[in-house]
């Protein structure tokens, strides 16, 4: 055990801190865990045993992320709320959130079909401080769409090189608009025209270099009247 373990926990240096809301924390010395005496309110002290060796492990070394059971019986259960009880994750309006996964081991919701493993599935240390994740799955990854529903939709490319998730699609329109809308590497802006096609005779100057290109046909005028608003009207 770190200094700092039993030191953030409100105990001392050579003391375990008791599960349970106590205030003040209950706080054992470290030779009162398997002594055969139980000494902390859930008696956790005392009942953390390998199930076939029946040798007492004590809460320090339970899911510690080094194996002490010879069954690894001391590691092999370390998920946080890991009961019966069904994690949902839902949206402000209290509705199911499919943006979302139940990751149930540290009963947390993760971002589902972002690209990045966050379902946590193995914890460690059941009883430190900073509990961490020993282990991830993919279970938040999986049954994405890849591609976009529309056929006219933009695909933005994925910041992830082995995948194509995050999945991002705009509409057309949002094509050369003058908008990087494909957050990471802008693509929806980039081999956009800068020249008005010749079948339309001019550009509007104040915005010559900047998309959206605004071509006007040549029986037009453009107008900047309207509060800077690119707007335009017949000679
Ligand atoms: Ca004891
Ligand atoms: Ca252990
Ligand atoms: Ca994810
Ligand atoms: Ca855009």
């Amino acid at each position: 055990m770190s200094k700092i373990h039993a030191q953030a926990q409100g105990c001392g240096y050579d003391e375990y801190r008791c599960e349970g809301e106590a205030d003040p924390p209950v706080c054992i010395k470290l030779d009162k865990i398997c002594d055969d005496n139980p000494d902390c309110t859930y008696e956790e002290d005392e009942t953390l045993i390998c199930e076939d060796t029946e040798e007492c492990i004590g809460p320090i070394k339970w899911c510690d992320g080094e194996k002490h059971c010879s069954n690894s019986d001391d590691e092999n259960e370390c998920c946080h709320g890991d009961n019966e009880e069904t994690l949902e994750c839902k949206n402000e309006e209290g509705k199911l959130d499919p943006s979302k996964f139940p990751s149930k081991c540290d009963q947390k919701c993760v971002p589902k079909c972002d690209g990045t493993n966050d379902n946590c599935a193995t914890l460690h240390g059941k009883n430190a401080v900073h509990t961490t994740c020993a282990e991830y799955t993919d279970l938040d990854e999986q049954d994405c769409p890849t591609t976009c529903p529309n056929d006219t939709d933009i695909q933005c490319l994925s910041s992830n090189k082995n995948t194509a998730l995050p999945l991002t699609c705009l509409s057309p329109e949002k094509k050369c608009d003058g908008i990087q809308n494909c957050k990471t590497f802008g693509e929806d802006e980039q081999d956009c025209p800068t020249e008005c096609p010749e079948e339309v005779h001019f550009q509007c100057y104040e915005n010559e270099g900047k998309l959206p290109l605004e071509c006007v046909a040549g029986d037009k005028i453009c107008d900047f009247v309207q509060g800077g608003q690119l707007i335009t009207g017949h000679f």
